[in-house]
C-alpha cells in the first residue's frame, strides 16, 4: 500500500481554505456529498453468491437515509488536508456499520419495528435469520472496506481506523449503549444514564466518523482532540433532536415509526427536560461543538454547517 497523503500539517504555511466560508453553499455541498456517497455505496456491494444475502444487504444499505456519517467522515478528511477519494472506503464502512445497527435495532428481540427509511424493515422483508446475517455481513464488510479496499492509504493509518471502528461498534460503543438502553426500558432513568446510553449508542459512531476521516488524512493530535470535542457535542445534540422528532414529527416524514419512545416507555430528553429545554440543550451542544473548530474556521465550513444541520433537520 502506498503511504503519505499530503496534509495541511506537512507545511509551515497554513493551507488555503478548502471552501471559502463566505461562499459556502451548504445545500449544494450536502447534495453533492450525498450523491458521491450513494455511488460509492452502490459500488461496494456486488450481487454475489449467495444472492439472497447480497439482496438483503443491498436492500437496507441502498435504502436512502441522510448519509450523515459518511459525509461527516469526508468533511473531517478534507478539514485535515486530505484530497481525493482516499477516505471514501472508510466513509462507506461507517455507513455499513450504521446500517447494520439499524437492521439489528429493528429486530423483534430489540425495538421490534416494521418501518425504516420509509420501507418495511429488513426482517419484515427477508425474515429474522436473514436480517441478523445481513447485519453481520455488513459489519464485517465494513472492516474489509478499510483493511482490503482502501488503496493509497498507509497500513499504519488504516490500522488506526480499524481501531476506531472497533471501539465504536463494540462493547465500548454501539453494543454497550444498546444494552443499557434495553435494560432501561420501563424504568425511570436519570440524566447521567441517558447521556451514557446516547454517547455510546449514537455518539460513538459519530465520533468514529470524524476521527477516522481525519486519521486517513494524517491529522495531528491537536486537530484530533478538537474533533473529539466537536463529535461529543454533535453526538448528544443529534440524539436530543432524534428524541424531539420522535414526539413532534410524523412517521411519513421520519421514514420510521414516530412516537416509538413513548410506546416502548423509554426515557428521553423531552421526557426528562421538556421540549423547550431539550432544544436549548441541543443548541448549546452544537455551539460547543462549533467552538472547538474555531482555530480551523477557514477550512471547517462543511463541519460547522453539518453541526447546524443536526439541530435544524426535520427527519
Ligand atoms: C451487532 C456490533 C453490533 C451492534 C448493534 C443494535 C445496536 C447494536 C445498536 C443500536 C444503535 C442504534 C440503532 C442507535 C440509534 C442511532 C440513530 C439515532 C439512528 C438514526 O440515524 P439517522 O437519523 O438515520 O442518521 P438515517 O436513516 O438517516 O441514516
Amino acid at each position: 500500500m502506498a503511504a503519505a497523503v499530503s496534509t495541511s500539517q506537512d507545511t509551515a504555511e497554513p493551507a488555503p481554505p478548502a471552501v471559502a466560508p463566505w461562499a459556502f453553499d451548504f445545500a449544494a455541498y450536502l447534495e453533492a456529498a450525498r450523491l458521491r456517497v450513494e455511488a460509492a455505496l452502490d459500488g461496494s456491494l456486488a450481487l454475489e453468491r449467495p444472492e439472497s444475502l447480497s439482496e438483503a444487504m443491498r436492500y437496507s444499505l441502498l435504502a436512502g437515509g441522510k448519509r450523515l456519517r459518511p459525509i461527516l467522515c469526508l468533511a473531517a478528511f478534507e478539514l485535515a488536508g486530505g484530497e481525493g477519494d482516499l477516505a471514501l472506503p472508510t466513509a462507506v464502512a461507517l455507513e455499513m456499520i450504521h446500517t447494520m445497527s439499524l437492521i439489528h435495532d429493528d429486530l423483534p428481540a430489540m425495538d421490534n419495528d416494521d418501518l425504516r427509511r420509509g420501507r418495511p424493515t429488513n426482517h419484515k422483508m427477508f425474515g429474522e435469520a436473514n436480517a441478523i446475517l445481513a447485519g453481520d455481513a455488513l459489519l464485517t464488510r465494513a472492516f474489509e472496506m478499510v483493511a482490503l479496499r482502501s488503496p493509497g492509504v498507509s497500513a499504519e493509518r488504516l490500522l488506526q481506523v480499524v481501531g476506531e471502528l472497533s471501539l465504536a461498534s463494540g462493547a465500548p460503543g454501539l453494543v454497550g449503549g444498546q444494552v443499557v438502553d434495553l435494560e432501561s426500558e420501563g424504568k425511570s432513568v436519570d440524566l447521567e444514564t441517558l447521556e451514557y446510553i446516547h454517547l455510546h449508542k449514537t455518539g460513538a459512531l459519530l465520533r468514529a466518523c470524524v476521527i477516522s476521516g481525519a486519521l486517513v488524512a494524517g491529522a495531528d493530535a491537536t486537530l484530533q482532540a478538537a474533533l473529539h470535542t466537536y463529535a461529543r457535542g454533535i453526538g448528544l445534540a443529534f440524539q436530543i433532536i432524534d428524541d424531539i422528532l420522535d414526539v413532534t414529527a410524523s412517521s411519513d416524514v421520519l421514514g420510521k415509526t414516530a412516537g416509538k419512545d413513548l410506546t416502548a416507555d423509554k426515557t428521553t430528553y423531552p421526557k426528562l427536560l421538556g421540549l423547550e429545554e431539550s432544544r436549548r440543550r441541543a443548541d448549546g451542544l452544537v455551539a460547543e461543538a462549533k467552538a472547538a473548530l474555531e482555530p480551523w474556521r477557514d477550512r471547517a465550513a462543511p463541519l460547522l454547517a453539518l453541526a447546524d444541520y443536526i439541530t435544524s433537520r426535520d427527519r
